[in-house]
């Protein structure tokens, strides 16, 4: 038995479903093969580890729904937000903010605050870059992402639009679930998954409970760059930030 474990796996195993009811075998798509292709990668060659938390978004939420009662043709859902909130904490903490490269020995530190968004599309899953978000407004982050989804559903977005991103965000929260684990788009060394807001009674400040609107997140780490403690301060910080953001369009 060799010690490279990766090459010392049973094969696939073939099965014959038909013995067991009527099935029928259909080829994955082009985007689902070259996905697939990557996400493998990524999964069995970066030591991932996930860290959970649930930040207190209840100010933020109160600001955002005004923000879209005053500004109805200018809404902005979590993501944008989020975004910006990302690239603020990507600041302060930039070993975020980093590729290693294929030797596994050189780090090569971002100067720019680029954000990819996975965006989910009939034909599998693709990631849209939004450039600078650290100089956007909110909603301008907001337009940039409903524009590039709306590409990559329709048109496909080019290989510019989908790369060189500092870091990658992976919302579910428009469908459910209170946590996953999200796979590094490698070559960056981390990406936020967001599940749906729950309402919590959680402590009150003086006495008592008091019901809260907490998001949850889950971070996804490459722990040959990042380390545990790091991981726990961003999600921190991206509750600091979050309730920090009060105009959307500054
Ligand atoms: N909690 C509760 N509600 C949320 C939420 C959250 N965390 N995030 C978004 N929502 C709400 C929005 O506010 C919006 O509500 P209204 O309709 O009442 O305004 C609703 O969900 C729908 O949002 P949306 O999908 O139209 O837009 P979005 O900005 O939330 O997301 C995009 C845009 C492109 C990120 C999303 O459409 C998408 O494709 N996500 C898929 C990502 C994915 O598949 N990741 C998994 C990768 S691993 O397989």
């Amino acid at each position: 038995m060799s010690n490279d474990l990766l090459s010392d796996l049973p094969e696939w195993s073939r099965v014959d479903h038909a013995a067991f009811g009527p099935v029928e075998s259909r080829p994955l798509g082009k985007i689902q093969r070259l996905t697939a292709r990557f996400l493998g990668r990524n999964w069995v060659k970066i030591p991932h580890v996930t860290q959970q938390d649930e930040v207190d978004i209840t100010d933020f939420e109160a600001r955002r729904v005004a923000w879209n009662e005053a500004n109805p043709d200018r809404k902005v859902t979590p993501v944008a937000p989020l975004a910006k909130a990302m690239a603020q904490v990507l600041q302060d903490y930039p070993k975020f903010n980093c590729s290693l490269e294929a030797d596994g020995e050189t780090i090569v530190q971002k100067g720019y605050f680029h954000i990819g968004i996975a965006i989910e599309t009939p034909n599998g899953l693709l990631i849209g870059v939004v450039r600078d978000v650290d100089r956007k407004s909110v909603v301008e982050v907001g337009s940039e992402i409903t524009a590039l989804a709306e590409k990559a559903r329709t048109k496909g977005l080019s290989m510019m639009e989908m790369t060189g991103a500092s870091m990658t965000l992976s919302s579910l929260g428009h469908i459910g679930g209170t946590s996953f684990t999200p796979i590094i788009n490698a070559p960056e060394v981390a990406i936020l998954g967001v599940s749906k807001t729950q309402i919590r009674p959680m402590p009150a400040s003086d006495v008592g409970i008091s019901w809260r609107k907490m998001l949850p997140l889950s971070l996804s780490y490459d722990h040959r760059v990042v380390n545990g403690g790091d991981a726990a301060r961003f999600t921190k910080a991206m509750e600091t930030k979050l309730s920090a953001l009060t105009v959307f369009d500054a």
